[in-house]
């Protein structure tokens, strides 16, 4: 197996990357990174002289470079890159547009002209919008509300407009929130776990009570493997564990799990547009594929607490550049 994967660097891809390397002895694995502010070769330390293992920096909506790479054939993409926080979004969508649509589109088109096998679109839940009761199937129709979502939502209909005009075998998946070991602190679980470590303010959008439904990463990655050896092109498939949870009552589980008070807990102003509930039917790939979830919400939260509480040197450096900057330009504005 020959594979380029895109976005390697980041908190997915670089799960995905070690996942792969250990369950395939003979695969090798390309991983084009523009390394944003999200990438971070720290994630891929420990491989990075495994000889399966190649980085190449760069950007995929730069078309030379694509069909650069794509020149040495490649059996199969998997297309992690992407601007993916919601809230740098509401900011500023333009970077969502460059990389997240016209990048996927100039991934399809060399795809299209290598004859790639098979093109995987790592997608999210995001695409459906917010769900009051029930959970959203794959023949659900796409109702995105924020920047981030309309853009992951575009690059979804070209995958599916590739499939259909061109035959490109194209797999999309759509998962829910991950969780787990190289999150970048802005999300979620990873800023609350670091700020409760210093007795920090947790912030929490509006009353708290939206919902989410968490899997951890080790799963995604494992449903994303079997999409690759069995997936059927020009499908969608749902990924998630049922695992729902308000806000608040994660936040507060995470406390518990630390040791520390729930008077840590700060409300702020609401996410504009924030999603109400976000529920995942996971039935089609469970039943084609035979995938399902190994970790239950407490094993995963506990294992990813644990590592973030013994990889401080690495959300450290990350807090105090860039990041840092960015996180006080974002409540300046609120
Ligand atoms: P991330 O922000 O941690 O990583 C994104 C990576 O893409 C970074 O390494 C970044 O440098 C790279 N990148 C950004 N723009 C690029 C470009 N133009 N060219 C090349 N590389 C570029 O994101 P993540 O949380 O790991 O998400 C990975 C993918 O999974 C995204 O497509 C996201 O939409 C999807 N997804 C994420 C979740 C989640 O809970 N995090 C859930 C479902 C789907
Ligand atoms: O400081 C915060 N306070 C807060 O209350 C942050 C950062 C978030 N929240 C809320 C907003 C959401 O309801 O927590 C929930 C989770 O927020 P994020 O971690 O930003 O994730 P979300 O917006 O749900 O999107 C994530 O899951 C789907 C990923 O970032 C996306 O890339 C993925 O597609």
């Amino acid at each position: 197996m020959k594979l380029l994967v895109t976005g390697g660097a980041g908190f997915i891809g670089s799960n995905f990357i070690h996942y792969i390397l250990s369950e395939h002895p003979n695969c090798e694995i390309t991983n084009l990174d523009k390394l944003t502010y999200a990438g971070n070769l720290e994630n891929l330390r420990d491989i990075e002289n495994d000889p399966r293992y190649h980085f190449v920096i760069g950007d995929i909506a730069d078309r030379e470079l694509i069909n650069n790479l794509l020149h040495g054939g490649y059996d199969t993409i998997v297309n992690f890159a992407a601007e993916s926080h919601v809230d740098r979004s509401i900011l500023d969508a333009t970077p969502f547009i460059e990389t997240n649509i016209k990048g996927t589109q100039t991934l399809l088109e060399g795809a299209r002209q290598y004859r790639v096998g098979r093109f995987i679109q790592v997608s999210t839940d995001e695409v459906y919008g917010s769900i009051q009761n029930g959970k959203f199937t794959e023949k659900s129709p796409l109702s995105p509300n924020s920047p981030y979502a309309a853009s992951k939502a575009a690059a979804d209909l070209l995958c599916h407009a590739y499939w259909k005009t061109y035959q490109l075998p194209v797999i999309i998946t759509r998962c829910s929130n991950n969780l787990g070991p190289f999150q970048f602190p802005e999300k979620l679980i990873p800023l609350a776990i670091t700020k409760a470590w210093e007795n920090k303010p947790i912030p929490i959008y509006g009353d708290g009570l939206n919902v989410r439904d968490w899997i951890y990463v080790a799963d995604h990655c494992r449903a994303l493997n079997l999409a690759i050896q069995r997936g059927k092109p020009g499908e969608i498939y749902n990924v998630a564990a049922n695992q729902e949870k308000m806000n608040l009552e994660l936040i507060h589980q995470l406390l518990d799990i630390m040791g520390k008070p729930r008077s840590l807990v700060s409300f702020v102003a609401d996410r504009p547009g924030h999603d109400r509930r976000y529920a995942l039917d996971a039935g089609k790939i469970t039943q084609a594929l035979g995938w399902k979830p190994f970790y239950s919400f407490e094993q995963a939260l506990a294992a990813t607490v644990d590592w973030y509480l013994n990889h401080e040197p690495w959300w450290r450096k990350i807090k105090s550049g860039e990041y840092a900057k960015y996180y006080d330009k974002m409540y300046s504005q609120r």
